[in-house]
């Protein structure tokens, strides 16, 4: 199995700097390597770039940055095609989550292609709802799900080719919804599984559903994993921590539980910002975490040496 690795050290759609920091940071806590040990055929094709921008000013006077957005999303989109198709389980290392605003139509245009539909799942304390008219911080990583779901508001944004379904959407993790955001949700009646649900049912209930409905769709399947989703205390290195995240064993399970689908197809690792934590222990995390979903197994190695 194959796994080209890219970087896309964006951070002009975050509140503070530091995740262009991101890429380096995986790097150095060895994600190549790891993903190497589990058997999996790594290559990492370095970073995406984009040149200086002018800048462009949106109707909504707090949006800032859009024109780097923008180019990021023009540079992004054929990246991400082209490690799609090109590999079983490419990895987008962010970078903040506006990336996602490239990386996922890229993959939607490989599901088209192969006459199938694309399924996202979003682990994320945020669901990314916004529209450049709803935003109210203007930090654009808030906005790719708007986008790449073909909500009114984000023409400022390159004309999207294929769409995501917002029936097709899973977000896991939930905790900050800004009210736009929510009346999007239930205008449009998405997947949202908020902490308050996780706390009721345990992570694989919800999980295993949204498998069950990718599988009968026979979907493509994308991972979006937001650094936020995470605990804070476990994963401080992030602009947007939120208390009451995602634990160390929630999230190996939902990695170890998406593995043994072995319907994921792509990935992006988003929200890192290395400058904010000691010694890359959230790096390392992120790491591990990804191994899990690469197939890293306690018990297998138990049962080996047990016969
Ligand atoms: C907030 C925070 N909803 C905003 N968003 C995100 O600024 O729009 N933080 N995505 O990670
Ligand atoms: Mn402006
Ligand atoms: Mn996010
Ligand atoms: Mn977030």
């Amino acid at each position: 199995k194959s796994c080209l690795i890219l970087g896309a050290p964006i951070e002009t759609g975050a509140s503070q700097r530091g995740c262009i920091m991101g890429p380096a940071s995986l790097r150095t806590a060895g994600l190549s390597d790891t993903l190497a040990s589990l058997g999996w055929q790594v290559e990492d094709r370095g970073d995406v770039q984009i040149d200086a921008q002018t800048p462009v000013n949106d109707a909504n006077a707090a949006v800032h940055n859009l024109a780097e957005t923008i180019a990021w999303i023009n540079a992004l989109e054929p990246a991400a095609y082209e490690a799609t198709r090109n590999s079983d389980l490419p990895i987008f290392m962010g970078g903040d989550h506006s990336m996602s605003a490239g990386t996922v139509p890229g993959v939607a245009r490989v599901a088209a292609e192969e006459g199938r539909p694309l399924f996202v799942l979003w682990l994320d304390a945020h669901p990314d709802l916004h529209t450049l008219d709803t935003t109210e911080s203007g930090n654009l990583h808030g906005t790719p799900v708007a986008y790449f779901t073909g909500q009114a508001g984000c023409e400022a944004y390159p004309d999207l080719a294929h769409k995501v379904a917002p029936e097709n959407m899973c977000f896991i993790g939930i905790r900050s919804v800004d009210p736009a955001e929510e009346a999007r949700i239930k205008q449009l009646g998405m997947d949202v599984q908020d902490m308050r649900a996780i706390d009721e049912t345990g992570v694989l209930v919800p999980l295993r559903a949204f498998l069950d409905r990718v599988r009968a769709a026979n979907g493509r399947l994308h991972v979006s994993f937001d650094v936020d989703f995470l605990d804070p205390a476990i994963a401080p290195a992030v602009g947007t921590t939120v208390p009451g995240g995602a634990t160390f064993r929630e999230a190996h399970l939902i990695m170890e539980t998406l593995c043994d689908s072995g319907l994921v197809g792509s990935l992006d690792l988003v929200e890192l910002n290395p400058f904010l934590d000691e010694r890359g222990r959230t790096a390392k995390l992120l790491c591990d975490l990804t191994a899990s979903l690469f197939g890293r197994r306690v018990l297998d190695r138990m049962t080996r040496s047990f016969g």
